[in-house]
């Protein structure tokens, strides 16, 4: 097993830095103190956040075009737990990990669970594929899986999400995510309604299978494998099928599956409203499902989602507690520096809406001030909260500075020593 980041480097590395940070957490906690906050109340709430980590997000990603392997990425399942437990240790808030099924299907399951418990890792939600076929498989998914004309396909794509159930069983996860390609690439190709309808019917068999103390959720998109008509294409169509299935099941918001200039904070808002909101997979988007890194292009509209999602952690919203995870493609970057690098882009969009001042927020929109209602928002936005994730990181055994440490501690090198490249790795586009 590659070795993981070494405890003393961490903390040779933090001792660095760790003067200057304590004299920026004054200064930023005098600062907040003059608006009533508590910094260590925040920095405390910090700590305690946690956003999952893609397992297929630990290798390089690419397009429809081309991928490039990056060094000594993961070819397994075992290898991209070891890459996440680097992501962990140096950035203290990715304990989860979500996998993709049949991508990481191994023989034993309890192998895996005693492997990612000695890591220090837990499992996130399991994520099913039928947007492909496996080799030698009977009923193909080409024109669809739980929506296929063809009973024999969707009966394939329902029992390979009832085995995803099982898997996640062995691993102690408690949710199924469920997005499908199915749609259709020409104007008639598909009977709109028909198509809606074997896809419920399908959910509802998989929706029977699940446990009482299990979530599933939709994830909507709204192009791409299908062009011109996409089964679950936006929020609307995700959340008639939640309410159609049942109180278990809920909408996954994937901030690159809209179209451009789409309000997902008020999606966000109507779902916790309707006790819909089951999870996120946080990336970034330019034209369309890019998965860039998350908070590298709209940083305030990543803020104003944890505004939305803020808020209703104070008001102690019912039924209340989405999933966190990234779900983005690494083409040029190291996606270990690219998970560490988002991972801290969200908690630090948490952060800044923990010190909006909603006492006067709510007075200025009774009141109808526009002007100081958005002023007020660009405030804690504009704080720069960083001391307080590097304190959190720092009081979690974590590192002051992830990157830097990363670099140093020349993990990635060793495994491109460790792992040479065998063409495929069940990693990749996404
Ligand atoms: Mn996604």
């Amino acid at each position: 097993m590659t070795q993981r980041i070494d405890k003393g480097l961490i903390a040779e590395q933090n001792a660095k830095l760790e003067a200057n940070l304590k004299e920026d957490y004054q200064a930023l906690g005098n600062k907040l103190s003059r608006d009533g906050i508590n910094i260590d109340e925040i920095t405390a709430k910090a700590e305690a956040f946690q956003i999952a980590v893609p397992s297929w997000g630990t290798g390089t990603g690419g397009t429809r075009f081309a991928r490039f392997p990056g060094e000594g990425e993961p070819r397994n399942i075992w290898e991209k737990l070891e890459d996440s437990a680097v992501i962990n240790d140096l950035s203290q808030c990715t304990e989860r990990v979500s996998p993709h099924f049949p991508w990481d299907k191994v023989d034993d399951f309890s192998e895996l669970k005693q492997t990612s418990d000695s890591l220090g890792l837990k499992w996130d939600s399991i994520n099913s594929n039928t947007f492909q076929d496996q080799p030698g498989q009977e009923h193909s998914f080409k024109y669809g899986s739980l929506s296929n004309t063809s009973a024999a396909s969707r009966d394939l794509a329902i029992q390979h999400n009832l085995d995803c159930i099982e898997y996640g069983k062995a691993l102690d996860s408690k949710t199924l995510t469920v997005w499908v390609g199915d749609g259709s690439n020409h104007p008639g190709q598909q009977h709109f309604q028909h198509a809606f309808e074997r896809y419920l019917e399908s959910m509802k068999t998989i929706y029977a299978g699940l446990p009482a103390d299990w979530e599933l959720h939709i994830e909507h998109k709204m192009f791409e494998p299908a062009f011109y008509s996409t089964i679950i294409q936006d929020w609307g169509s995700n959340v008639l099928a939640a309410m159609e299935l049942g109180p278990q099941a809920k909408s996954l918001v994937d901030l690159g599956h809209h179209a451009p200039n789409v309000n997902i904070e008020m999606i966000v808002s109507r779902l916790i409203q309707f006790k819909k909101l089951g999870g996120f997979h946080f990336n970034d988007s330019k034209y369309g499902d890019d998965d860039l890194d998350s908070g590298s292009l709209h940083p305030y509209q990543q803020f104003l989602i944890f505004n939305e999602l803020v808020d209703a952690e104070y008001r102690n919203q019912a039924e209340f507690g989405p999933n966190y995870m990234l779900d983005q493609s690494h083409n040029v970057t190291d996606p270990i520096e690219s998970l560490m690098n988002s991972a801290a882009s969200v908690q630090r969009s948490y952060v800044s809406a923990l010190i909006v001042d909603r006492t006067k927020l709510t007075e200025y929109q009774t009141a109808n001030d526009a002007l100081m209602c958005s002023n007020t928002l660009k405030k804690a936005f504009t704080t720069d909260v960083s001391p307080i994730l590097e304190m959190a990181r720092l009081r979690k055994g974590g590192a002051i500075d992830p990157i830097a440490v990363y670099r140093q501690s020349g993990y990635r090198a060793q495994a491109g020593a460790e792992r040479p490249n065998t063409g495929g790795n069940g990693s990749g586009i996404v």
